[in-house]
């Protein structure tokens, strides 16, 4: 399974773990779930880890199941960021799209309001950083949603941790089904879990991870 992993994937997975943004060891996600294994996004915090980031999203949006859209939204804090970078790698390709983030606290002053950037109309994608039970995502939706010239058409996930959602199947096929938009992932916890099948050393947290997977995984 590790030959369809792209050099790119790889590329990528080998500079995550050495930046620290993934990491093996013990963590409690926001789902409750405790996990052997957390992506940060945060600490994509290197002129060349946003550029291959970017260069990743501008990807994934121009061959994937994600269809023509106007204006990129990047949720606070994280999608932000990505959103950003990816609005700025799809110009350097001749493609124009809005970009536009929401605000966590409400400004009482100077312009106001929790939208900043591009107006909120046309087709909207979402970019986002990790997919687990899909509250994250869900409240991006719904910031969409509130907005009656928008209309979401794509969901881009950095990671999909490949979990079961509220029931029993995958919240990407429960969130695809509930709002009917497609969501497509840049790494899937089968990226990684064959990456490090691949590298060798890594035995102990495969273990962890497949057990992780046993509890709170779809089938695959
Ligand atoms: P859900 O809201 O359960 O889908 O979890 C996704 C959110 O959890 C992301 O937006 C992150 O804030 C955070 N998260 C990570 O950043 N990396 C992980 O590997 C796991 C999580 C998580 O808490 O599930």
């Amino acid at each position: 399974a590790a030959r369809e992993l792209s050099q790119e994937k790889v590329a990528f997975i080998e500079a995550a773990i050495e930046h620290g943004v993934l990491l093996f060891g013990e963590f409690t996600l926001k789902s409750g779930r405790k996990s052997p294994y957390f992506f940060n996004a945060g600490l994509l915090y290197t002129g060349s880890l946003l550029s291959s980031t970017s260069k990743a999203y501008a990807k994934i949006l121009s061959s994937s199941r994600i269809p023509e859209f106007d204006v990129l939204f990047g949720p606070a804090y994280k999608g932000i960021a990505l959103a950003a970078i990816t609005a700025v790698d799809l110009s350097r390709q001749g493609r124009e799209v809005g970009f536009a983030y929401n605000r966590k606290e409400k400004k009482d002053h100077g312009e106001g309001g929790v939208l900043v950037g591009s107006p909120l109309k046309g087709r909207i994608v979402i970019i986002d950083d990790v997919l687990t039970r899909g509250t994250a995502i869900r409240e991006a939706i719904e910031i969409i949603r509130t907005q009656p010239e928008a209309q979401l058409v794509g969901i881009v996930q950095l990671v999909d941790r490949q979990e079961r959602g509220t029931g029993s199947k995958s919240t990407v096929q429960e969130v695809e089904e509930e709002f009917g938009v497609p969501i497509e992932p840049i790494l899937n916890l089968q990226d990684i879990i064959n990456y490090l099948e691949s590298r060798g050393g890594y035995e102990k947290q495969l273990g962890d991870i497949k057990e992780y997977r046993k509890n709170y995984g779809i089938e695959l």
